[in-house]
C-alpha cells in the first residue's frame, strides 16, 4: 500500500492511493481543513457558505511514505493505508482514525425473540442508518467529551450515547434514549485530554453518530448515501473552535430587537375574542409580553394561508388592534397544503407543478392537520420563491413573524417514503436525500418573502433544521412536556443547539404536553428567562399556564423574571450584534467559556449568558437550596452585590422565587428601562452595571428592526470601568437613531452618570453613592 499521486491546486490537495479511495483535503483556513471523497468537491454544500481562504499551508511526504499537510494551526497526516490524523501546533493528537475494527453491540438476537420484544411494547433498536455508503471510526481517549449535535436529548456531554441525523417529530416524552429529534445538524465538538476540536459532517443524508457506546475505545460515524465529506476543526479554544464553525455555516443574523421580549401561546385559543383577552389580561397584570402567538386554530380547516371567519371575522382589524396595545402576531404555517381542487394553494401549486412526487409522477399525498395534504418541493428555487411570495396574505395585514411546524416534513399516515422525486435546486434528488433539507428551505423560502415584502429582519420559528439553518430561522426544541426531567434537559439542549450554530433558540416554557404545576412553570420561566427565544406554549388537551392562571405568588414571581429580563434585552441585543461578527453564541455552556476546567465538562445545570452573567436555575422539584459551581475569577451575586470567589462550589439558597445568577468580575451589562413592551422608538437613556472595579464593555445600538445596520447606520459605545473610574466614548455614530441623552455607569453602590454634549459623553459627578 503506497501513495501514488499527491497534487495541489490552490488550497486542494488530491491523494491518490494504490489500495485506498482517494482523498481531497482543502484547505479552509488555518483551523479549518475538510477531508472528503474528491467527488464531493464538485456538490454544492447546503450549510456552508464560507469558501477557502488563501491560508498558508505546506505539504510533505515523510518517511513511512504517508503526506503531512501543516498550517499554522493544524497539522494533518494520512498514511499510505489511509489514515488521517490530525494534531495541533503542538502535535498533540486532536482526531485520530481507530487502527481496528468496528465490534457492533451484540444484537444477534433469535427472529423469534424479536417479536416477542417487540410485541410487548419494546421496539427494540431501530437504527436510522441501515445501509451505509461511508464511515469514518476516530479513536477515542478515556478523556475525551463530546457537545454539538444540535437539539439531541439527554445531557451535555454526548459521550457514552449514540445518535441519528434524520429530522423526526415523534409526540413521546424525549428522553436521553432518543437517537433523534426534528434538526440534524451533524456539527460535533470533542475535548480531548482538554484540546477542543470540531468535526462537522456536511451530508444531509441520513446518518448515525455513536459516541463511545459500542465501545469506549473508539467513536464513529456512518452515512446512508452520498459521499463522505467532513470538517476538521482546530482550537486554540472551544470558544475558537465553535465561532470558525459558525462562521462555516453563517452566524445568526441580528434580530429584531422585539423578538427578544418575551412571547406567550397556546394551541388551542379558540378566537379573535379569546386572543384579545389574553392580550388584555397581560397589560392588566403588567406582564411584559411582545408576541402573541396563533396557532393553527386560527385557520380555516387547517389550510395554510387562511383565515377561518368565524373565529377571525376580521383578521386585519384584529391585528391591528394588537399593535395598538403594542403587540406583535406571529401566526403559524405548516408545509401540508390541504389536496382540494378550488383552494388556491392546491391549485396554484398543481398548476405549476410545484409539489412532490412519486417515482410514477403521481403528486404525492399523505395525511396532516388539513386530512390529506400535498408536500411542496423547497429544493427548487422557484417552489421557494412562490412559498416566500405567498406570505404577502400574512404580511399585507400585519403579521409580525412566520412559526413553521410540521416541516420535518411529518406525516400522521407514517414516514414519506425514501424515493420520492425531490428536487435539489435544479437537479433531480430524493426524499432520502433532501428529508434533513425540508425545514431548511422551506425557512429560507419564508425569509427570503417576509425580507421582500416588509424591509425588517424576518422573523421565521422552525421545528426542523438542518446545519446551517441558522442563517434564516430562530428554532424551537419542540413538543417538550411538563416534566422536571424536561425542564432539566432544557440546558443542555440549548447550549448545544448555541454550540451548533443555533443561537436564537428557545423551549415551551412551562412545557407543551402533560400538565404543569405552579412550582414547575415558577422553576421554568427563572430557568429560561436568558434564553433567546422566550415563548411559553402549551397544547390543548392539558392545563393552561397562563402567567396568571395559578394567581398569586405564581404570577408575581412570573413577572419579576419577565421584569429582570426586559432590562436586560439590550445585553441580549449586544450578544447577538456581537454573534453576528463573530460567531458567538448568546447562551453558553460553563465549557464553552471554561474548557481547560475539568470541573465543568459535564456541567449542564449552569449556563453563560454572553462572558458576564452566570445562571444556576433550579430545575428538581421541592427544593430550597443548591450547589452552584463558581469557576476560577472572581463572581458578584447579581442579587446582593457579594463578592464571591471562584474555584469552588457554593450552596445558595433558593426559594421559590429565587434564581442564583452572578456576574464574572471585569465585565459588564447593559441595563434598559423597566417596560410592558418593546418600540422602535430608541432608548434615551441608559444603565451600565460593572461586576467589580474594572471592564470594558461595547455597546450597540440601532434602529431594531431594518436592515440599515448593515450600511452603517448603528451607534457603538465604548464603556470604561478602571480603579472604581468609568469613562464613556463613542466608537461610531451612525444616523440611524440619537445617542443616548445620559448614560449611567455603576460600579457596587455608586453611579457616575453621562451626559451628551457635542457628540461626546461629560461625567457630570464623580461618584455619586446611592442607597
Ligand atoms: O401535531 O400546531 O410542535 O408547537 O402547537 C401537533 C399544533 C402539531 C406541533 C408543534 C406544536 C403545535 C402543534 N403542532
Amino acid at each position: 500500500m503506497t501513495i501514488k499521486a499527491i497534487t495541489t491546486a490552490d488550497q486542494t490537495v488530491h491523494i491518490d492511493f494504490t489500495a485506498h479511495p482517494a482523498v481531497s483535503l482543502q484547505v479552509f483556513s488555518a483551523q479549518i481543513i475538510r477531508v472528503c471523497a474528491p467527488e464531493a468537491l464538485s456538490l454544492t454544500s447546503h450549510a456552508v457558505i464560507a469558501t477557502p481562504s488563501q491560508a498558508p499551508f505546506t505539504v510533505d511526504r515523510d518517511n513511512a511514505g504517508g503526506v503531512g499537510l501543516q498550517t499554522s494551526a493544524l497539522h494533518l497526516h494520512i498514511d499510505a493505508s489511509g489514515h488521517v490524523d490530525v494534531y495541533d501546533a503542538n502535535d498533540l493528537a486532536l482526531v485520530l482514525d481507530y487502527r481496528g475494527q468496528r465490534v457492533p453491540l451484540n444484537l444477534d438476537l433469535p427472529e423469534d425473540s424479536h417479536s416477542v420484544i417487540e410485541e410487548e411494547g419494546h421496539a427494540g433498536r431501530d437504527s436510522a442508518v441501515n445501509t451505509v455508503s461511508s464511515q469514518v471510526i476516530k479513536a477515542l481517549s478515556p478523556d475525551e467529551h463530546f457537545y454539538g449535535l444540535g437539539d439531541k436529548t439527554g445531557f451535555i456531554d454526548k459521550r457514552g450515547y449514540e445518535y441519528d441525523n434524520w429530522n423526526t417529530d415523534d409526540a413521546s416524552p424525549h428522553l436521553e434514549h432518543y437517537t433523534k429529534l426534528y434538526k440534524s445538524v451533524p456539527i460535533l465538538y470533542g475535548l480531548r485530554e482538554g484540546r477542543p476540536y470540531g468535526l462537522f459532517f456536511d451530508n444531509a443524508a441520513r446518518s448515525h453518530l455513536d459516541l463511545g457506546k459500542e465501545n469506549p475505545g473508539y467513536y464513529y460515524y456512518s452515512v446512508a448515501e452520498g459521499p463522505l465529506d467532513y470538517y476538521v476543526i482546530g482550537g486554540p479554544t472551544l470558544a475558537s473552535v465553535v465561532q470558525q464553525y459558525t462562521q462555516l455555516t453563517g452566524p445568526t443574523p441580528l434580530p429584531q430587537r422585539w423578538t427578544l421580549g418575551y412571547q406567550q401561546s397556546r394551541f388551542g385559543w379558540q378566537d379573535a375574542a379569546e386572543v384579545s383577552e389574553i392580550a388584555a389580561t397581560m397589560r392588566r397584570y403588567h406582564l411584559p409580553c411582545d408576541v402573541l402567538h396563533l396557532d393553527i386554530d386560527y385557520m380555516a380547516g387547517y389550510r395554510v394561508f387562511t383565515w377561518n371567519s368565524t373565529r377571525y371575522p376580521q383578521p386585519a382589524a384584529f391585528v391591528k388592534a394588537l399593535h395598538q396595545q403594542g403587540f406583535k402576531l406571529v401566526t403559524i404555517i405548516d408545509p401540508g397544503v390541504k389536496s382540494e381542487p378550488g383552494y388556491s394553494v392546491y391549485d396554484d401549486g398543481i398548476g405549476h407543478d410545484y409539489f412532490v412526487k412519486t417515482p410514477a409522477g403521481q403528486v404525492y399525498t399523505n395525511r396532516v392537520w388539513p386530512g390529506q395534504a400535498v408536500y411542496p418541493d423547497f429544493g427548487a428555487p422557484r417552489v421557494r420563491q412562490w412559498w416566500g411570495d405567498y406570505h404577502a396574505r400574512l404580511t399585507a395585514i400585519g403579521v409580525d413573524g412566520v412559526w413553521n411546524d410540521m416541516n420535518e416534513p411529518a406525516g400522521f399516515d407514517g414516514p414519506l417514503p425514501d424515493d420520492l422525486v425531490f428536487t435539489d435546486e435544479t437537479k433531480p434528488s430524493t426524499h432520502a436525500k433532501m428529508h434533513n433539507l425540508f425545514g431548511h428551505n422551506m425557512s429560507r423560502a419564508i425569509y427570503a418573502g417576509l425580507q421582500q415584502q416588509t424591509g425588517r429582519r424576518p422573523f421565521v420559528i422552525t421545528r426542523a433544521a438542518y446545519a446551517g439553518t441558522q442563517r434564516y430561522a430562530t428554532v424551537w426544541t419542540g413538543d417538550n412536556q411538563s416534566l422536571w426531567v424536561h425542564l432539566q434537559m432544557m440546558v443542555p439542549q440549548l447550549c448545544n443547539l448555541a454550540l451548533s450554530g443555533f443561537s436564537f433558540a428557545g423551549t415551551d416554557i412551562g412545557g407543551f404536553g402533560a400538565d404543569t404545576t405552579p412550582e414547575l412553570l415558577i422553576r421554568w420561566i427563572e430557568g429560561a428567562i436568558f434564553s433567546p427565544l422566550l415563548r411559553n406554549h402549551s397544547a390543548m388537551g392539558n392545563r393552561r399556564q397562563e402567567p396568571w392562571v395559578f394567581g398569586e405568588p405564581t404570577l408575581s414571581i412570573y413577572r419579576k423574571y419577565l421584569e429582570l429580563r426586559y432590562r436586560l434585552i439590550p445585553y441580549l441585543y449586544d450578544l447577538f450584534a456581537a454573534g453576528e461578527q463573530t460567531g458567538a453564541p448568546v447562551m453558553r455552556p460553563l465549557v464553552y467559556a471554561f474548557d481547560q476546567d475539568p470541573a465543568v465538562v459535564e456541567i449542564g445545570d449552569q449556563y453563560m449568558v454572553g462572558d458576564a452573567l452566570m445562571v444556576a436555575p433550579v430545575l428538581e422539584k421541592g427544593k430550597t437550596s443548591r450547589l452552584v459551581y463558581l469557576p476560577a475569577g472572581e463572581w458578584i451575586d447579581f442579587w446582593t452585590g457579594e463578592h464571591l470567589a471562584g474555584g469552588q462550589e457554593i450552596r445558595v439558597e433558593v426559594p421559590l422565587d429565587a434564581l442564583p445568577l452572578f456576574g464574572r468580575v471585569g465585565t459588564m451589562v447593559p441595563m434598559g428601562p423597566k417596560q410592558e413592551y418593546l418600540t422602535d422608538a430608541p432608548d434615551q437613556e441608559m444603565d451600565f452595571r460593572c461586576f467589580g472595579d474594572h471592564g470594558t464593555y461595547r455597546h450597540y445600538q440601532d434602529d431594531g428592526s431594518s436592515f440599515a445596520y448593515r450600511d452603517g447606520a448603528y451607534n457603538l459605545y465604548q464603556i470604561t470601568v478602571s480603579a472604581g473610574v468609568a469613562a464613556v466614548t463613542v466608537t461610531h455614530a451612525g444616523d440611524a437613531v440619537a445617542l443616548y441623552r445620559e448614560i449611567r455607569v455603576h460600579v457596587g453602590h455608586s453611579q457616575q452618570k453621562f451626559v451628551l454634549d457635542k457628540q461626546q459623553y461629560c461625567a457630570l459627578n464623580k461618584k455619586e453613592v446611592i442607597e
